[in-house]
């Protein structure tokens, strides 16, 4: 009796690169080119947006809401603080050199803070000559608040908007990212269109000079130049978008389960994809959104069955969803796949903060009841989790992405939503070694084991067993 069993991932049947770049259109390059280089628009973008600018040392500002619906404790205000120091040091131009967390009663202030905490502010700012930047740890500043926060404090103003753009600006390196972010940063500069009439940055550059107009009918321009650009960027984006839809149609005659594999920035979602699949392709790298395209890698499950892992762009906390709606691809893949997996770094001290945010973005975003019903939890990183006996009864998997350890069950599990999710079956059939119904199930079908028995008389075509 032979018995014929291959491991997941061991042999990697194919690799699909879903790489927006590698649609080759000239015309389609052309215009990119345009759009990308569009001057007119570029007049639009704050100067503190341009990454590749002079270093920047910055003050963190977390402002903490004690009372009302946007009350935040202690504890959450100090993770997320230290993630927006994270996030900003993730940019080789920028640096944090002081923070400071200061309460208010009400966010949504003209100054942010009372004035006797914006004067504390004030002071914090003036006394560093080195601070040319401040950055506020909150999704978004409104436009008043950052003309405000830029003439009395007289330095650069971000908000974590315009922070992870810069981020995403930084890491993004096809096309298709470029064209997602560049859609992203629209409702930015629209919000923002009143700050630049009275900004620094566009009074000390002569700005208005190419963009004319004055008053009302500049903002009017200034608008449409907005609208036209978020048309031409949709149209760009949805030609990459349906050849995406061919890979995926073409994906779907082949019918291979798709995995997405979601999760919070940084949290090992590279990493797990690439244990899994062995691609050497995939380079994890130890920074904030460093995969920002939906990328798809061929592995197997312990079946044998031939699935695609989808590498999806990360979550996280505390930005406007809009930002995440403009990477509409991953989005598609996470609702069109047949299988989530949701991979949290459980060695993170914010880790529960972390899975809130997925779960919170999951519902944002509107994922498929059957799909949000059957994601399948992964703990990763439990390599550097010291207090092995916290993990003991988590229902989740315990999984190191680097380490090897927990992929066997992990896939096991995997293999089995998705033969549910996609109503496949288990089936045990007799058939003639060699015949041709045994290469068509060798073609078409995933087998788990074969047994060799020598009869005298065998079936024309399939026999069920059990
Ligand atoms: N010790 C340890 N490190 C891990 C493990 N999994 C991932 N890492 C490390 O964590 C860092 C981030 O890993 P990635 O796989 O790039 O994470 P990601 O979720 O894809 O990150 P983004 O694409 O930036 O959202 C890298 O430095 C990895 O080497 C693990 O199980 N154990
Ligand atoms: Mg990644």
């Amino acid at each position: 009796m032979r018995s014929k069993r291959l491991t997941y991932g061991c042999d990697v049947w194919q690799t699909v690169s879903m790489s927006s770049d590698k649609s080759s259109d000239t015309t389609h390059d052309l215009e990119f080119e345009k759009v990308m280089k569009d001057t007119k628009y570029e007049e639009l973008v704050p100067n503190n947006w341009q990454t590749l600018g002079a270093k920047q040392e910055v003050l963190l500002v977390m402002p903490r809401q004690k009372w009302g619906t946007k009350h935040m404790d202690v504890l959450y205000a100090n993770q997320l603080m230290s993630e927006s120091i994270a996030l900003v040091n993730t940019l080789p131009t920028m640096k944090v050199i002081d923070s400071i967390m200061i309460s208010t009663l009400d966010i949504n202030k003209r100054k942010v803070f009372g004035s006797g905490n914006f004067e504390l502010l004030k002071n914090k700012v003036e006394s560093n000559p080195r601070i040319n930047g401040v950055v506020f740890s909150i999704d978004m500043l409104n436009s008043v608040q950052m003309s405000e926060m830029e003439s009395q404090l007289g330095v650069d103003i971000y908000d974590r908007y315009s922070i992870v753009l810069n981020v995403f600006r930084y890491q993004a390196n096809t096309k298709e990212a470029k064209l997602q972010i560049a859609l992203a940063e629209i409702p930015y500069i629209r919000n923002n269109l009143r700050v630049l009439e009275t900004s620094r940055h566009t009074r000390q550059q002569g700005w208005m000079k190419t963009t004319g107009g004055s008053g009302d009918t500049l903002f009017e321009t200034r608008r449409q130049l907005l609208k036209d650009r978020e048309l031409k960027l949709t149209k760009l984006l949805d030609k990459i978008q349906s050849n995406r839809d061919i890979l995926r149609v073409n994906r779907e005659k082949k019918q291979m389960p798709v995995i997405a594999v979601i999760g919070y920035t940084n949290s090992g979602k590279t990493s797990l994809i690439k244990a899994l699949t062995f691609d050497n392709r995939l380079v994890p790298r130890n920074q904030l959104f460093a995969t920002l395209d939906v990328t798809v890698h061929a592995g197997r499950l312990p079946s044998s069955l031939r699935v695609l892992y989808t590498d999806t762009i990360g979550f996280i906390s505390e930005i406007p969803t809009s930002l995440i709606r403009s990477f509409r691809t991953t989005l598609s893949e996470i609702s069109c796949a047949d299988v989530i997996v949701h991979v949290l770094d459980v060695s993170h001290p914010n880790h529960q903060l972390h899975e809130q945010t997925v779960g919170k973005t999951l519902d944002e975003i509107k994922v498929p009841e059957k799909l949000r019903n059957t994601i399948i939890e992964v703990s990763n990183k439990v390599d550097l989790v010291e207090d092995k006996h916290s993990l003991q009864h988590s229902d989740r998997f315990l999984v190191s992405a680097t380490e090897r350890i927990g992929l066997d069950e992990l896939t096991a599990a995997i293999e089995k939503q998705i033969i549910i999710n996609t109503e496949r079956l288990y089936k045990r059939l007799r058939v003639a070694n060699g015949g041709q119904e045994y290469q068509w199930l060798y073609r078409e079908s995933a087998i788990r084991e074969t047994f060799q028995k020598f009869i005298h008389s065998f079936p024309d075509t399939f026999r069920e067993i059990n």
